[in-house]
């Protein structure tokens, strides 16, 4: 029943859940020219640097594209962004800055104006036609660093290294959307770990967090590359499942229950061991109307089952 391609590959054993490294989403670069010329050939060397490399001849054609692609970076035409008006220019930069996308102009005239201009519309910068490959290659590739820092530091919960609720919430409905698009199962899991401010009261806040990191890593090592683990908030966690249906991601959760019940923590400070459970409830997407809201809901509501029935148990 299930397709090999999508097969759930052997734990990886990975300590941390983070934005991919082999992810082609931070390396889309997106050019916005009329000239397909001047395009082609930066595409070319681009491409040549690793990036991923999309063109569009129209500024609305840009506009659109980023909506669909939402490139990690865009190279604007001058001309053709102040051609759109002030007012238009300026909410698509706002988008831009929303989604933590720089843009750089490229324009045939040179002077510090246009540099000005540019800085003050909130661009990134501004580089004269023909561009000197050497100085734009070593440009994007500080930016796309500097990219890669700010988007470690902003999704990433720093007690248990799991992406955080803002980057959940920024992500998710996107997730979801490509699945639907495709018509396959979106799953979602939520954990939380039981009774413990119990675990807290008894041994201290400080074990109590090594509990939550340990959480995290059972859960990821058990996860694919392409599943995210979130911290939804304190002691409860979600985890997107891709390519997953309901019955496999009952298994799975099984499997980490398991996995975290059997895990021995240890109070320093009492120098006693200690083990602890989670629940868990899961929801798959049943109709393409559902948003992430929604599935959330669902996963709580079973969720609320396994407590309620007596805890360290999933429910679908
Ligand atoms: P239940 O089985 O019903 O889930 O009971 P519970 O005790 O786990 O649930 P409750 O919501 O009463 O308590 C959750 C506790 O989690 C309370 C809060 O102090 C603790 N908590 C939240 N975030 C953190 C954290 O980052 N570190 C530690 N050590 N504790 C946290
Ligand atoms: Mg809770
Ligand atoms: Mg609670
Ligand atoms: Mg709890």
């Amino acid at each position: 029943e299930e397709n090999d391609l999508f097969a759930r590959k052997a734990p990886s054993g990975r300590q941390q859940t983070s934005i991919s490294d082999t992810d082609t989403d931070g390396r889309i670069i997106l050019i916005i020219d009329s000239s397909l010329e001047f395009s082609s050939k930066l595409k070319e060397e681009l491409e040549n640097e690793g990036y991923v490399v999309l063109i569009a001849i129209a500024m609305d054609k840009g506009v659109e594209m980023f909506y669909r692609t939402r490139p990690g970076f865009v190279i604007c035409d001058f001309r053709m962004a102040f051609d759109m008006g002030e007012e238009s220019l300026l909410s698509f930069v706002s988008v831009l800055r929303m989604n933590m996308t720089p843009i750089v102009f490229t324009g045939f005239d040179s002077g510090v104006q246009y540099e000005i201009e540019s800085y003050e519309i909130g661009a990134s910068g501004y580089f004269v036609k023909p561009l000197d490959m050497k100085l734009f290659k070593v440009y994007m590739r500080n930016r796309f660093t500097w990219q890669k820092d700010i988007e470690r530091i902003t999704t990433i919960d720093e007690l248990t290294g799991a992406l955080n609720r803002k980057h959940m919430n920024r992500t998710l409905d996107q997730q979801m959307d490509s699945y639907k698009r495709e018509g396959r199962t979106f799953t979602l899991v939520m954990l939380d770990v039981d009774h413990f401010k119990s675990v807290n009261d008894t041994y201290g806040h400080l074990t109590g967090d090594q509990v939550l990191k340990g959480l995290v890593s059972v859960c990821t090592s058990l996860t694919r590359e392409q599943d995210k683990i979130f911290r939804f908030g304190g002691e409860e966690f979600v985890i997107s499942l891709s390519e997953t249906g309901e019955a496999e991601a009952f298994r799975l959760v099984e499997q980490m229950r398991e996995a975290f019940a059997a895990e021995v923590f240890t109070a320093e400070e009492q120098g006693v061991e200690f083990q602890c459970t989670f629940s868990a409830g899961i929801a798959a997407t049943e109709s393409p109307d559902e948003s992430k809201d929604d599935l959330l809901e669902k996963a709580d509501q079973a969720l609320y089952k396994s407590k309620a029935c007596g805890r360290n148990q999933v429910t679908l």
